[in-house]
């Protein structure tokens, strides 16, 4: 097969106007607007409304092409868009060759007899999205989040572009992913699908190779090619990771790889990859060829009755796993703007955060080839929602045409990734169809079972029959039995943060599994600087900063949680350093909870990795790539082997100290967690201080973990602690190193008198030295440009000195603050 791709010479207009532009392709209608300064940035205050009115035009993009010679005198030529957003009219030589109504697909058109060798011309005329879903909108008033623009739900593209309480209206158009040409010369491959099985000592690839005949000019469908029965056969070549090859000749219906090398999620093993090299074969001479990377695993969920309901846990290379991360949400409003560069960076920070999962959200658009290429790097297990999210939808004909193309062009993308943990129908759909939002009519019922519960099955039945399936998320297994049920199958967790519950409410639950839960936070203020430079919008209920917050009250949310932990915040930059401390705290309770009870619980995915523009939200990192605390945090609550203490105090028994009968317990229980596939030994060590960290008693003993478990210690009860004054430190240690560390008060952190800690740093080569002269809380240590990554930050000092590395970052004008500063 001979690729020409059509990524030069672009230009674009908006429709009717005389105002063609030099365009990039790849790129986005947004981000051409933007490089040629045809629009001003739109994050910045509130540009978003402009930009959002440039979306009523159409826009048309044109180049014109020459054709070599050995591509036209290939017997079929495709013209193939692996991304066009969305209602396109595509032309070649002003010949109107169809119509585009999905980002989410791959589209193919047979061109051979309309081109040429010189002066081609390829045009596209992109339809105004809001026109479309409004027209739409108006025949079928069919619902979904309020959040997002009515009509959302009638067109397939990303539905957050329309907006989400994260998101804003922004929804960029154009030819988002390559264009190019494809001469076939008899056949070409279609898809290349190694089915594995796992065998004591060895794993038999099965390979299932589809091809496309060309016949009368015109590429076929796709059609399984079976050894001896066609006039193609292929040949496969493997290369190990050690870069050994080995071929194998004459449409192998099986290869045996013998001491196969595993692959692992972070944290259990490596990530070791195999690259499959797929010929198409016509006599001697290879047509076409696929490489592709695998690896070696078997993958699926362990769902099983038990005493307390029914377990719900990845299960790799037959071992049950604790999935750890976060929701993965589309990583720039201007799709023309994602590069695999800063997706590689995201992922690397998600594994240096210890994370062994991430769960691609269903209100988005299928990740890039890249995305999935970097997670099996990294050993990031993907749960992969198709994309359909708080909505419901009239399944048509055309629309289940249209998603049955969808789900096969994206099935057969994806499948091959070892990093693939499961596939899932929705985001929260069967919850909200079962409670009635957004249903009108009862047929919208039938078509979510018909939607989630057949046609999904069936193209997977078809396409990925191993990969395991789960209805939505949340989900019980499906037919709308009890989707949020706290003791079986996942779970999104909303009571704190939606429902204003305090951060211990998450010790009431013990979920199998949880998806989403999550809490807010502000980014720092120089992200905060990207979108406004006024000092008048530096308050938090300012016009701007409202317009880049776009869950309703939320602000008013965050305050209502700082009056629950923190003295009032009586500056701009200490709201927007306290909310992050809020936003770890909060989701730091959760997971540890969810890591002591490893066994009944098996997942805590929170609520959410990044951003898509600047924007109070839930992510753990920012629009800017910026770490937010919530990261650091969980870089300390997902590692291997965490201690971590169940404390009773104020918080968890919610005392009222104005009241007869002020009392409470006060202890802890530490536990330790060992997400390792060996058994651990630690010394774990407690000890009561004062505000200046000295020691008034202490504690030390091994303790041995075995491996995939968490073991709880005895419970200490402090009845006459000093509530004030003292609180408890606790670490584990492995050959005299720190693995893990915390400290707990029994009292609220806004009344427990810290003594100042003076801190104060000092920078030895890659390493910054803090000091304290007393406890200290969430210490952070930031530079001007508040882009230091540091090896750790936001931690607590017991007085004396911490060493942390500098990952990047300029160490210049050092500022250093803890709670004791928030004031
Ligand atoms: C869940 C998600 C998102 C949403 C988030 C925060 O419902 O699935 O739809 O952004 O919570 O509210």
């Amino acid at each position: 097969m001979i690729k020409q791709n059509l990524h030069e010479n672009w230009e674009m207009h908006t429709a009717g106007w005389d105002d063609w532009q030099p365009a990039q392709v790849p790129g986005t209608v947004y981000t051409d607007l933007l490089r040629n300064g045809n629009m001003e940035d739109p994050f910045w205050k509130d540009n978003e409304n402009k930009a959002l009115a440039l979306m009523e035009n159409d826009y048309e993009y044109e180049t014109i092409f020459a054709c070599g010679t050995d591509l036209l005198s290939c017997d079929s030529v495709l013209l193939r868009f692996e991304g066009l957003d969305t209602i396109a009219d595509i032309y070649v030589n002003h010949e109107y060759i169809g119509r585009t109504d999905n980002m989410h697909r791959t589209w193919e058109f047979s061109v051979r007899h309309l081109l040429h060798e010189k002066g081609n011309s390829l045009r596209i005329l992109f339809h105004s999205p809001l026109a479309y879903i409004r027209e739409k909108f108006a025949e079928a008033p069919t619902r979904g989040s309020e959040d997002a623009m009515d009509g959302f739900v009638h067109i397939r593209k990303a539905h957050c572009m329309f907006g989400w309480d994260w998101g804003a209206h922004l929804p960029d158009a154009g030819i988002f992913r390559p264009v190019s040409l494809l001469g076939i010369q008899k056949a070409c491959l279609d898809s290349v699908y190694l089915r594995q099985e796992h065998r004591a000592g060895y794993v038999r690839l099965k390979p299932q190779v589809h091809v496309r005949i060309v016949k009368d000019r015109v590429a076929g469908d796709p059609v399984e090619l079976h050894g001896q029965d066609s006039c193609c056969s292929y040949r496969i070549t493997i290369e190990d990771p050690d870069k050994s090859k080995r071929v194998f000749d004459g449409s192998p219906e099986e290869i045996v790889i013998e001491d196969p090398r595993l692959w692992w999620p972070n944290g259990l093993g490596e990530q070791p990859l195999y690259t499959v090299k797929t010929e198409l074969m016509c006599g001697d001479t290879a047509v076409d060829e696929k490489i592709q990377r695998i690896g070696l695993r078997t993958m699926t969920m362990h769902v099983e009755k038990d005493a307390y309901g029914e377990s719900f846990a990845h299960e790799v290379n037959g071992v049950q796993v604790f999935a750890m991360g976060a929701d993965y949400i589309p990583e720039d409003h201007l799709l023309g703007r994602t590069t695999s560069a800063k997706t590689r960076k995201l992922l690397k920070d998600c594994r240096a955060a210890n994370f062994n999962a991430v769960r691609v959200w269903g209100g988005g658009y299928y990740p890039e080839d890249w995305f999935y290429d970097i997670c099996d790097e990294l050993g990031l297990m993907v749960w992969q929602d198709f994309m359909f999210a708080c909505a419901v939808y009239d399944l048509t004909p055309a629309f289940e045409e249209n998603m049955r193309k969808e789900l096969a062009d994206n099935i057969k993308r994806i499948r091959r990734h070892p990093s693939l943990g499961l596939w899932c129908g929705n985001n929260e759909m069967e919850m909200f169809v079962k409670e009635g939002n957004w249903v009108s009519k009862h047929s919208e019922v039938r078509d979510y079972l018909l939607m989630y519960e057949r046609v999904i099955p069936e193209v997977l039945r078809e396409y990925d029959p191993v990969t395991f399936y789960w209805p939505a998320s949340p989900s019980s297994g499906g037919s709308f039995d009890e989707p949020n049920d706290p003791n079986r199958g996942d779970v999104h967790y909303w009571d704190v943060w939606h429902g204003n519950k305090p951060f211990s409410d998450y010790r009431n639950y013990f979920f199998r599994y949880a998806s989403e839960f999550g809490f807010q936070s502000f980014p720092c203020l120089s992200t905060v600087k990207t979108f406004t430079d006024d000092p008048d919008d530096f308050n938090i209920f300012s016009y701007v900063m409202e317009k880049h917050q776009r869950n309703a009250g939320a602000n008013g949310k965050i305050m209502n949680y700082m009056q629950q932990t923190f003295r009032y915040p009586s500056s701009f930059e200490t709201v927007l350093y306290a909310s992050q401390l809020l936003q770890a705290e909060a989701i730091r309770y959760g997971v540890e909870h969810f890591r002591r009870n490893r066994g009944r619980c098996m997942g805590a995915i929170y609520w959410q990795l990044n951003d898509c523009w600047p924007v109070a939200s839930w992510s753990s990192i920012d629009y800017t790539g910026r770490w937010k605390a919530l990261h650091y945090y969980a870089k300390r609550f997902f590692a291997p082997i965490m201690v971590s203490c169940q404390e009773e105090g104020w918080l968890t028994q919610k005392p009222d100290m104005n009241r007869e009968h002020f009392e409470f317990e006060k202890s802890i229980r530490l536990n330790v967690t060992n997400e390792t596939r060996k058994e651990q030994q630690v010394l774990v060590r407690w000890a009561v201080r004062n505000q200046k960290a000295e020691i008034f008693s202490s504690h030390e003993e091994l303790v041995c973990v075995p491996a995939m478990s968490s073991v709880w210690l005895d419970k200490v009860e402090f009845p006459h602690i000093q509530i004030f004054d003292r609180y408890v430190s606790y670490e584990i240690l492995q050959n005299g190193e720190i693995l893990s560390e915390g400290t707990v008060i029994f009292s609220l952190p806004k009344y427990f008198a810290y003594a100042d800690p003076g801190l104060s740093c000092r920078v030895e080569g890659d390493e910054i030295v803090v000091r304290a002269q007393a406890y200290a809380k969430s210490v952070e240590i930031q530079n001007k440009a508040e882009d230091l990554l540091l090896s750790d930050n936001y931690f607590d000092m017991n007085a004396g000195e911490k060493r942390v590395r500098i990952l990047s970052g300029e160490p210049k004008g050092l500022r250093l603050r803890s709670v004791y500063d928030i004031r």
